[in-house]
């Protein structure tokens, strides 16, 4: 397996987290590349219409994107720990979680391009402010509403959710995300200390 990579991607951050939980992290050969919105590598699109990362490229020439997809399928690679469940409710759950915290990440993302790669005579605070507000609003239902999926067995919707929380710190440094969310705030002490968030910290 060959993955376009960038080590500050929270996305490619679920996939490489995934791949250590799941003990098949050397399997992957990371392929640098230079994702941006603008400055599009041509390299990647010839993969990925949408030039993002993560991509995976298989032996067999099959391409796989984005990172629930690619999570999806490091997960089938080995048989355990199970990331996302078989079946049933469960799978729904931890699917709806993964979604939460993707939405956190689409929204920090575009909010971090509108500092860094956007003119700043074109800045637009409304729009900005938007995207915080959305990351706000995500944390306080990752906190009301997610504690004990979060807090349970290893699972792609937690793995998500400790790479938006990390990807808020590498990027924006200054916002107090844990302020009245102490226990969302514990729970990613904790989460950060696994060896596979350890090995994956964004730098870049
Ligand atoms: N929904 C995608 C999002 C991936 C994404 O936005 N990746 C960013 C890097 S963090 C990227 O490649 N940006 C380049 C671009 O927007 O063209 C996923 O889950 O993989």
């Amino acid at each position: 397996m060959k993955l376009f990579f960038s080590p500050a991607s929270p996305y490619v951050r679920k996939v490489m987290v995934s791949a250590h939980e799941k003990g098949v992290a050397e399997r992957i050969e990371l392929l640098d590349c230079a994702a941006n919105p603008v400055r599009r590598d041509k390299t990647i699109v010839a993969s990925n219409p949408s030039g993002k990362v993560p991509t995976l490229l298989l032996g067999d020439g099959r391409v796989l994107f984005d990172s629930r997809v690619i999570c999806a399928y490091v997960d089938a690679q080995a048989e355990t720990p199970r990331l996302m469940p078989e079946g049933g409710d469960a799978r729904f759950a931890v699917l709806t979680l993964e979604a939460l915290a993707d939405s956190i990440l689409d929204a920090a993302v575009l909010a971090r391009y509108e500092t860094a790669v956007r003119p700043k005579e074109l800045l637009w605070d409304a729009w900005f402010n938007g995207q915080m507000e959305k990351i706000d609003s995500g944390l306080d239902a990752l906190g009301e509403n997610w504690m004990a999926l979060l807090s349970g067995p290893v699972n792609t919707g937690a793995i998500a959710a400790g790479c938006a929380l990390g990807y808020l710190d590498f990027r924006f440094p200054d916002k107090d995300w844990r302020t009245g969310r102490e226990a969302l705030a514990n729970w990613f002490a904790g989460f950060s200390e696994r060896d596979s968030m350890r090995r994956t910290m964004p730098h870049g």
